[in-house]
């Protein structure tokens, strides 16, 4: 009877295929109205002697059918997980898929470009805020009250700050390296995209353009490291090893010497070409940070010197890209997107190359 009723039950549990099958086949033989729990009832109607005899068999029985339900939770549940891997199972080495739509902006791809090249310089990227005080777009560069650079008509002007402080949309990246010098010790070694507006809107300027400037400071710093530094960038950004770069000697109040960069080209035939073809383009400036800037930043210039460069960077990726016309960048338009944008996975790296 016992026996009969065991590998009934076993062979109940072993034909489950899934827990809530294991459950019934439990509560039918375990549960308050199950089959050995009413045996268990039964005992009382015995006497002693077969009752310890059968008490001690169906304790043995409620072991046996114990066990047996726990070892096929386990299987069923194994069985589960292994049947949900299968049916989850993902190939992480399958190429994305193809069918993006989204583009990089040139603007975002040149910046990663130049990045890129800078930072196998050893150059840190920098950011201010695009609302600046007077103080770190102007007056801590060198740049007189009366200079033509602070006019109403080149400037955008925004109300005083609450303690009086001329406020203006930053002209030009270099606050932030002004930021960076006054809450710095040198070396320094940064570069500084970004943001830039001017009150000028025609073929060939738009209100907000975007910049990249570079500071080094360091005690031993001298124009030929800047001469050097230009070069290399030049020539990695366009890819043209024997790209001639040329310094022009030029004047800003912030730097003192300073220059202007050209690199060689050809016009002929109303088509531009990069390399060494005789012809000019001017594409950058820069100099020996002005003694009287690193005074304002609290760098002692008698110890320290360094050198700043900058340039515009519609400029040069309208120069490496073939991209005719300045304004095209701001319209937001899909289709100029999809023709001069960049897929979001091909990312600009001196080892992978910085561009298709
Ligand atoms: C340029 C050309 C030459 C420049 C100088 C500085 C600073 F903050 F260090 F003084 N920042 N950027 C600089 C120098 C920028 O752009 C055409």
């Amino acid at each position: 009877m016992v026996d009969s009723l065991k590998a009934e039950i076993l062979g109940a549990i072993g034909a489950t295929t899934d827990p809530a099958a294991l459950e019934e086949v439990r509560v039918a033989a375990l549960g308050k109205k199950g089959r050995v729990t009413a045996l268990m009832k039964d005992l009382g109607g015995l006497d002693p002697e077969a009752r310890k005899a059968r008490g001690a068999a169906l304790n043995v029985l409620k072991d046996e059918i114990a066990a047996a339900l726990n070892q096929r939770k386990a299987e069923l549940q194994g069985a589960a997980l292994a049947a949900r891997l299968e049916s989850e199972r993902l190939d992480v080495t399958l190429p994305a898929r193809p069918e993006t739509e989204g583009r990089i902006h040139p603007i975002t791809q040149t910046i990663d470009e130049i990045t890129a090249i800078f930072a196998d310089m050893g150059f840190t990227v920098a950011e201010g805020p695009d609302v600046e005080g007077d103080f770190y777009n102007f007056t801590a560069l060198n740049i007189p009250p009366e200079h033509p650079a602070r006019q109403m008509h080149d400037t955008f002007y925004l109300p005083d700050a609450p303690d009086g402080a001329k406020r203006v949309l930053r002209t030009h990246t270099s606050p932030v390296q002004i930021r960076t010098m006054l809450a710095n010790k040198p070396p320094i070694r940064i570069i500084a995209p970004g943001r830039t507006y001017r009150s000028d809107y025609d073929m060939t300027h738009t209100p907000m353009f975007h910049q990249v400037e570079a500071l080094v400071i360091d005690e031993a710093t001298h124009m030929g490291h800047l001469k050097g530094a230009i070069i290399e960038f030049c020539r990695a950004f366009f890819d043209v090893d024997d790209l001639p770069v040329r310094f022009r000697p030029s004047f800003f109040p912030f730097t003192e010497p300073s220059a202007e960069v050209d690199i060689g080209c050809s016009r002929k035939g109303g088509e531009l070409k990069l390399g060494n073809y005789g012809d000019w383009l001017e594409i950058m400036g820069c100099g020996m940070v002005h003694p009287k800037v690193l005074a304002n930043c609290g760098i002692d210039p008698a110890k320290y010197q360094g050198y700043a460069f900058g340039m515009g960077i519609e400029r040069i990726a309208m120069l490496k890209y073939g991209i005719p016309d300045l304004r095209t960048f701001f319209e937001a338009d899909l289709r100029w997107l999809k023709h001069y944008g960049f897929l979001p996975l091909d990312m600009p790296s001196l080892a992978q190359g910085l561009a298709r």
